[in-house]
């Protein structure tokens, strides 16, 4: 497994000298948002990290090699490239194999991570229970990912393109734990609210390292999702929000988009029909993660020592 690792000049130096390293994934680049604003923002969240003390390693799939840590020229290709495929769980081996383009998702990205022995994971939102799920069967392979590898995910909760009650349900089942920061609500993503509480809220770094490193001494394994909401600045209103969801949803269905197209088709829809207001939230949120993530980073890191 280890050979398939290849990490930036960064990422090994970090390691070599001990320092807390956070995950981000790639799928948010090449196919959540729009190019150039996605390069741009992936440069301001590794810059973040950093500037709160961890080291950034982003992760994606190139030339048949887990990189762990992008170098710039990598991050623009990803960014602006039409075939890079979205890799979950699933698709790991074959785009490793036949060396192609991969953009990691939160699942594919969490397994990444867990092989190169990063502990906690930064991105918007994970993928969860889809509306409508009971006859599609669409859930997101994000949450068997949760349940099995031990990383923390620190996201702004789901979208409700999503079944967030169903999510929360799936989660429980599962055995992971839902921290929330700030607040006990669990946060919709582009809202701060979504109606449903978090199970725990753990608002300092110390405490949510030391719940997660007690949930890993005693062999529970599996992620946790450190979910911690939007800045008040930046969040949309629910009323305009969720006619453009349910808009987009409608669309989706009429198409006929199916599996690992869903989300990418409902997250395009929604920026196009927001006009782009979506997106500013999107990257507030992104950023407001990483500062929780490498705070988080550097208290486990703390911890171990
Ligand atoms: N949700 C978002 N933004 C994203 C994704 C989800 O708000 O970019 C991406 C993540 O990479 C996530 C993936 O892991 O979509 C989930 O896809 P699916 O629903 O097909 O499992
Ligand atoms: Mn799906």
């Amino acid at each position: 497994m280890q050979a398939f690792l290849q990490f930036s000049p960064e990422v090994a130096a970090a390691r070599a000298a001990g320092k807390p390293v956070v995950a981000l994934e790639s799928t948010i680049i090449s196919h959540g948002m729009p190019y150039p604003q996605n390069v741009q923002t992936a440069r301001e969240v590794e810059q973040v990290i950093r500037d709160a003390g961890a080291v950034p390693a982003t992760i994606a799939l190139i030339d048949g090699k887990i990189c762990v840590g992008l170098a710039d020229a990598q991050l623009e290709q990803l960014g602006n490239a039409q075939d890079a495929l979205k890799v979950s769980r699933r698709d790991l081996a074959y785009v490793l194999a036949e060396k192609k383009l991969g953009a990691t998702t939160v699942a594919a990205t969490m397994i990444c991570a867990a092989l190169a022995g990063i502990e906690v994971f930064v991105t918007g939102g994970i993928g969860g229970v889809h509306r409508g799920a009971e006859t599609s069967f669409d859930i997101s392979a994000d949450l068997q990912e949760l349940a099995r590898t031990n990383v923390a995910v620190v996201c702004a909760g789901v979208k409700s393109i999503l079944d967030i009650g169903l999510t929360l349900e799936y989660l429980e089942t599962h055995g992971v734990p839902v921290v929330s920061v700030g607040q006990p609500g669990f946060p919709a993503f582009f809202t701060r609210e979504s109606g449903f509480n978090a199970d725990f809220q753990l608002d300092t770094p110390a405490q949510q390292a030391r719940f997660i490193r007690t949930k890993w001494q005693l062999g529970l394994t599996g992620g946790v999702v450190v979910s911690n909401p939007v800045p008040v600045e930046s969040a949309m209103q629910s009323d305009e929000i969720d006619g453009i969801i349910a808009q987009a949803l409608r669309e989706a269905d009429a198409r006929g988009v199916k599996g690992k197209a869903v989300t990418p088709f409902l997250l395009a829809r929604i920026k196009d029909l927001t006009g782009g207001r979506s997106l500013a939230t999107n990257i507030a949120l992104v950023k407001n993660n990483a500062l929780v993530g490498a705070h988080l980073a550097v208290a486990l890191h703390a911890a171990a020592h």
